[in-house]
């Protein structure tokens, strides 16, 4: 299949390009940088700087024979994207290009201005361009779990079947983002809806929980193949930034009272959802929407086994609660289904003492490159 990755550059876009390339699909990656002019901007670097990505397919062809199209653009600019779609005719379209972080969305006016306007921008252009060059293709589109938020009901796979008054309707299921970018990610939902319905498109919405690690089978002895791994305030996510807090001797940044409760997933899960979503499309005008994660943890569970795998290691690791710098819930109820991507074949890598062990040795090797001020600086929710 022709597969086009957009964000191609990003934590999860350029293990997904490699991914299925190595599976045999026409892959060709694009990117503008956004994300790591971002983070140079904010100095908020990854721990490794990885190679750019026409470097990175080079690498890639070296090590597996295989070729990696690459363009550098911005997706927000319709003759940019136009010509791309027109040039490569995809069958498969994997739409990674947005502005990733919560925090960095609740900084302040411009970089709030910035997320809304790029999310939504991006995905526009992305289904004008599929109507006019590719209309029987397929987007894959990354959602978020944090679209549903923590209500007081099980959380179903994007729909809910409801009777009122004595009458039924499938809906969308409720959505109560808690910070901008994932508003965005709501917002990106119900303009994918609007186009499916009214021009008959293909998409599978995945609502993705947070992902840890950077080891795939793609990148493995390999490390000028692997991903950004974050661990700043802004682009890092929890379980990544807690490993390396650990390793730092920086106590482990439990924010409130850590009964926050999210569903996570092993980097290679989103590899193996993002493949299996793509080689079984949704139908002609049908949007499907699956809950992407493997396992649910509170962020002090995750702390703990963070702690644990320390000990393991040798290291003394602190665990300390913060105020928290974000509105959430932090003791509520949280149970979603997640069976869609199973059921599709989803063999889940799960987070054992192995694998945390492995993500801590990996950052153990890197320990120099750690810049301990990049940890916290206080980005809260407030207003202005
Ligand atoms: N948290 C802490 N301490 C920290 C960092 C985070 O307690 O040092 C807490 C947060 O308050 C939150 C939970 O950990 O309750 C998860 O935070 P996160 O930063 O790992 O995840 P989040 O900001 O929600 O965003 C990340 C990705 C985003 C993706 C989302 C999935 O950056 O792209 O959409 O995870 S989800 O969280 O399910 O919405």
């Amino acid at each position: 299949m022709r597969v086009l990755i957009l964000g191609g550059d990003g934590y999860l876009g350029w293990p997904t390009a490699m991914h299925l390339s190595a599976q045999g699909h026409e892959v060709m990656a694009v990117d503008n940088y956004l994300r790591r002019r971002l983070a140079r901007e904010e100095d908020s670097e990854a721990l490794i700087d990885p190679p750019n990505l026409h470097q990175r397919a080079k690498l890639w062809q070296e090590v597996s024979g295989r070729e990696i199209a690459v363009r550098v653009g911005d997706l927000d600019d319709w003759t940019t994207i136009s010509s791309i779609f027109e040039e490569f005719r995809p069958e498969g379209i994997v739409h990674y290009a947005e502005q990733p972080s919560a925090p960095y969305s609740m900084k302040d006016r411009a970089a709030a201005d910035l997320t809304l306007r790029n999310n939504l921008g991006v995905t526009f252009n992305v289904i004008q361009a599929m109507a006019a060059h590719a209309p029987d293709a397929h987007m894959v589109k990354l959602g978020t779990m944090g679209e549903y938020g923590t209500p007081n009901i099980d959380i179903e796979e994007g729909w809910l079947d409801i009777e009122h008054k004595g009458r039924k309707d499938r809906v969308l299921f409720p959505r109560a983002a808690s910070s901008l970018y994932h508003t965005t990610k709501v917002l990106d939902t119900d303009l994918l809806w609007f186009y499916v319905r009214t021009w008959g498109l293909r998409v599978t919405d995945l609502m993705q929980g947070p992902v840890y690690g950077v080891e795939t089978d793609e990148n493995a002895g390999h490390e000028a193949l692997q991903p950004f791994l974050n661990y700043d305030e802004l682009f890092g996510t929890v379980l990544n930034r807690f490993v390396v807090q650990a390793v730092a001797g920086y106590p482990l940044t439990v924010y409130g009272k850590g009964g926050q409760t999210r569903g996570y997933l092993n980097i290679r899960d989103t590899l193996q959802c993002v493949r299996l979503a793509l080689e079984t499309p949704a139908d002609e005008g049908e949007l499907r929407i699956f809950n992407q994660f493997t396992e649910t943890f509170s962020v002090n569970q995750l702390a703990e086994i963070v702690r644990a795998s320390g000990e393991r290691l040798g290291l003394s690791v602190e665990v300390k609660s913060i105020e928290n710098p974000r509105k959430e819930r932090e003791e509520h109820y949280y149970n979603p289904v997640h069976t869609g991507l199973l059921d599709l074949g989803l063999e889940p890598n799960l987070l054992t003492d192995e694998v945390i062990d492995s993500i801590m040795r990996f950052v153990m090797r890197h320990k120099d490159s750690i810049h301990a001020d990049r940890i916290f600086r206080g980005v809260t929710w407030k207003k202005g």
